[in-house]
């Protein structure tokens, strides 16, 4: 257990988390971040540095509380289909089943998306034998909606490797899309209603405002990875990392599978390369969780989850949060 967390501050500092996907259940936070590990290895494009074994859930009564780390939740030596890097997590609960959905290379080292199952919303998790079929890339994010149905957003290019699936099959040295052409989106799919399968699947379209789809050189707006979705007031907000412009920024849409409507920034860069959130709302208040290198002294896979108040304009419009470390 650790100290009551504070704004912009690491909420621990025993770990390295990052990727944080918070969630309210059982009237408690719950928050499931990437484990970061420390190791003298090369740090490139394609996400080598990033090798975490394994995941600790954190959860809090509420900001005035301390954070617990309730210990190893998952470990990839528990799951049959995983070769190395568990990278951002996220979880969700239906069926009374608490469901923690993650991305890992597969023994051929391609990513592919997993789930595991527990009772409890801290785990442990008990991974299914095999990955959900037809998943592929990084980054998942599951959003329960109103109605009960779910639906898994995932997608990161360059080391998450969505471009190489542009044909449906993986094509080791596919490169994206040209400057010129529409950027690639993240991948929406239905989950079934046990939450362990696909039942459609596609591709998002970003768009600006006039309707056309945001382009692959547009590198200020377009997605590259960490997609998020939340609801407020009617609308489904999809919130992503523009990756090498190393801005968190989101598009608004009134239909879960889109075309999602770009808008703005959310967060300015953080210390780090690497920039990956979550929104969730907290009693009364809207609170996103992020990450950056601050506490490391900025080493791109030493990572710690932050969390800072989020606001809303009139129009539902989002505030732009100025980073400071
Ligand atoms: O933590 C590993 C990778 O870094 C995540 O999957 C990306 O979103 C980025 O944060």
């Amino acid at each position: 257990m650790t100290n009551t967390p504070k704004p912009n501050e690491p909420i621990v500092k025993h770990i390295f988390t990052a990727d944080p996907s918070a969630h309210v259940f059982e009237g408690k936070l719950y928050i499931y971040p990437s484990h970061d590990l420390d190791h003298d290895g090369p740090d490139n494009d394609n996400g080598d540095q990033y090798k975490m074994e394994d995941y600790h859930v954190l959860s809090m009564d509420d900001f005035n509380s301390p954070v617990v780390d309730h210990g190893e939740a998952l470990h990839v030596k528990d799951v049959p289909w995983a070769s190395k890097q568990m990278w951002a997590p996220d979880a969700a609960f239906k069926n009374d089943t608490y469901y923690l959905f993650f991305p890992a290379r597969d023994h051929d080292g391609i990513f592919r998306i997993g789930v595991a199952t527990s009772k409890r919303p801290e785990g442990p998790f008990k991974a299914e034998e095999n990955y959900i079929p037809g998943s592929y890339s990084i980054d998942p994010a599951v959003f329960v909606d109103d109605d009960n149905r779910a639906y898994c957003y995932f997608g990161g290019l360059w080391g998450g490797q969505l471009e190489k699936w542009q044909t449906g099959t993986f094509v080791e040295d596919a490169e994206g899309p040209a400057e010129s052409e529409p950027a690639l989106g993240p991948i929406v799919a239905e989950l079934s209603d046990d939450m362990l399968t696909f039942k459609s699947k596609k591709e998002i379209s970003i768009v600006d405002e006039n309707g056309n789809p945001l382009l692959a050189g547009d590198t200020e707006r377009r997605f590259f990875e960490g997609p998020w979705v939340h609801k407020y007031n009617g609308y489904y907000y999809l919130s992503y990392s523009t990756g090498d412009t190393h801005t968190l920024v989101y598009a608004m849409s009134k239909n879960p599978e889109g075309p999602f409507e770009f808008k703005g920034k959310i967060l300015t860069p953080v210390i780090g390369w690497t920039t990956h959130h979550s929104i969730v709302q907290f009693e009364d208040k809207w609170y996103l969780f992020y990450h950056d290198a601050s506490l490391s002294g900025g080493v791109n896979h030493k990572r710690s989850v932050k969390f800072t108040e989020l606001k809303y304009n009139e129009d539902g419009t989002i505030q732009t949060i100025e980073y400071k470390a």
